[in-house]
C-alpha cells in the first residue's frame, strides 16, 4: 500500500484536525469536495491556503510561469444588456461609445506586423446590429494582415448574440466562426452561475446553462477556451463553489478549458458603486483555493492590469501560473472600472523581471501553452 504523505509542515498556525485531513488530501492528489472547500474560504488562514496552493502549483507547473505577446481589440463598448458591474458598456450614440469600422480595426492591426505578438484578444459589448458574417469578416481581414495571429475572440454572450442573429445553431455558428479564423474563446461572460445571483448583477445576460453549451460545443470542435468568475461583489463563498464545480464537472467532460481567471470585481463608475471591493487577503485566498479546487484545471491566471503588479507578483505564491501577457495598452474595459493599471503596458523584459523578481521561472507560451521560449 502506498503511504500518504504527511503534511505536518505545514501547521504551524493551524491544529485544526479537518483541515490536516484536506490538507492530506490535496497533497495526495485527491479531489475536494464543495464542503471541503467550503471549510477551506471559511476556516483556513492565508498562509496555509498559500503552502497548499502552492504545491498544486508545483506539481503542475514546477517553477514555470507563463506569459505572452498579445494586444486586445475592442470593437465596440455599445451592448443591449444591462450588467450592472458594467463602467464600459454605452448605448447607441451615447457620449463614450465606440464602435470601430473594419478600417480602424485594420489600422490596429497593421501596428503589429513584424512584431512577435502571438495573440490577438477580441472583446467588446454585445452589439445589437453585427452578426456573425460581420465578425467573421472582421476575423478575416485581422489573419490577411497578420496570417500567423492566434484569435482568441467573443466572449459567449456575444457569441450567442451573433450566432442567433444570423440565424445559426451555436455548433453552426461555431463551425462558421472557426472557418472564418476564430482560435480559441476568452472566458468572460461567466461572472457567476448561481442563477439568483446572476439575475441580480447582469438580468439579461446569456444564461449560465448557455454559456457552458458554448464552451462545451466549442470544445467538441477543438475551439478550446477559458473561464471566469468575477468574484468579491454581492456573492457569497457557495456561490463561488457552486460556480468552480459546474466549471469543474464540465472539464472533467472535454478537457477544453486552458486556465481559470479569477477577476476581482471593480467598483468605479458602474451601477454596484455602493459595494466595496475585497481586500488583498481576499484575492489571494481566492486563488489558493481556486488552484486547490480546480484540480483538473493546468492553469490558473492572474490578469495584471486587474490586479496590478505587486499583487501579481504576490499571486504567483497563492496557486498562479500565468499571468496574461504584454497587453500593450488595448484595454479599456478594467481601467474604466477602476483597476490598478490605467494604461497597461509591460514590455517582454519588465515582464521577465517581474516574474523573477519572485524565483519563477518565466516561460513565454502561446495562447495554447506550447512554450515558445524560457527565460
Ligand atoms: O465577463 C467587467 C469582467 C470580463 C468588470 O480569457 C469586470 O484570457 C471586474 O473575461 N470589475 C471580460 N471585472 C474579460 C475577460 C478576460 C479577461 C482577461 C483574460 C481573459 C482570457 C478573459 O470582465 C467580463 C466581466 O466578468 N468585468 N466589468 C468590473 N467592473
Amino acid at each position: 500500500m502506498q503511504t500518504q504523505l504527511q503534511p505536518n509542515i505545514i501547521f504551524t498556525n493551524s491544529s485544526s484536525k479537518e483541515l490536516k485531513r484536506i490538507a492530506e488530501k490535496v497533497v495526495n492528489n485527491m479531489r475536494i469536495k464543495e464542503e471541503e472547500c467550503l471549510f477551506l474560504f471559511e476556516k483556513a488562514e492565508l498562509g496555509f491556503l498559500g503552502t497548499l496552493a502552492n504545491i498544486v502549483r508545483e506539481q503542475k507547473n514546477g517553477n514555470n510561469t507563463y506569459f505572452n505577446r498579445n494586444f486586445h481589440i475592442e470593437p465596440t463598448n455599445i451592448c443591449i444588456n444591462h450588467c450592472k458591474f458594467c463602467s464600459y458598456r454605452r448605448r447607441v450614440g451615447q457620449e463614450g461609445s465606440w464602435e470601430y469600422s473594419i478600417e480602424d480595426i485594420e489600422n490596429i492591426v497593421k501596428k503589429y506586423v513584424n512584431k512577435p505578438v502571438t495573440e490577438v484578444h477580441i472583446v467588446g459589448g454585445v452589439h445589437p446590429k453585427r452578426d456573425l458574417y460581420y465578425y467573421g469578416d472582421m476575423i478575416k481581414k485581422i489573419k490577411s494582415i497578420l496570417p500567423n495571429i492566434h484569435v482568441k475572440a467573443f466572449t459567449a454572450a456575444e457569441l450567442d448574440f451573433m450566432i442567433k442573429k444570423s440565424g445559426l445553431t451555436i455548433k453552426q455558428g461555431l463551425i462558421k466562426l472557426k472557418e472564418f479564423g476564430l482560435d480559441s474563446i476568452p472566458g468572460g461572460g461567466a461572472e457567476i452561475f448561481d442563477e439568483t445571483i446572476r439575475k441580480e448583477i447582469c438580468p439579461d445576460k446569456t444564461s449560465s446553462q448557455q454559456w457552458l453549451k458554448i464552451h462545451e460545443t466549442a470544445h467538441s470542435l477543438n475551439i478550446l477556451s477559458n473561464a471566469t468568475i468575477l468574484y468579491g461583489h454581492i456573492e457569497n463563498y457557495s456561490h463561488r463553489i457552486n460556480h468552480m464545480s459546474r466549471l469543474r464537472t464540465l472539464q472533467d467532460k472535454t478537457h477544453g478549458f486552458n486556465s481559470f481567471i479569477p477577476l476581482k470585481f471593480r467598483r468605479e463608475n458602474n451601477e454596484m458603486s455602493y459595494l466595496s471591493e475585497v481586500s488583498v487577503i481576499e484575492d489571494l485566498r481566492n486563488y489558493a483555493i481556486s488552484r486547490i479546487y480546480l484540480d483538473n484545471f493546468n492553469h490558473i491566471k492572474a490578469y495584471w492590469p486587474m490586479i496590478g503588479k505587486d499583487i501579481t507578483q504576490l499571486s504567483l505564491s497563492f496557486g498562479v501560473d500565468d499571468i496574461d501577457g504584454t497587453i500593450d495598452d488595448t484595454t479599456k474595459i478594467y481601467s474604466m472600472a477602476g483597476a490598478q493599471e490605467q494604461n497597461p503596458t509591460l514590455s517582454v523584459n519588465e515582464i521577465v523581471k517581474l516574474i523573477k523578481d519572485t524565483n519563477r521561472i518565466p516561460v513565454e507560451r502561446d495562447t495554447l501553452y506550447n512554450t515558445i521560449k524560457k527565460y
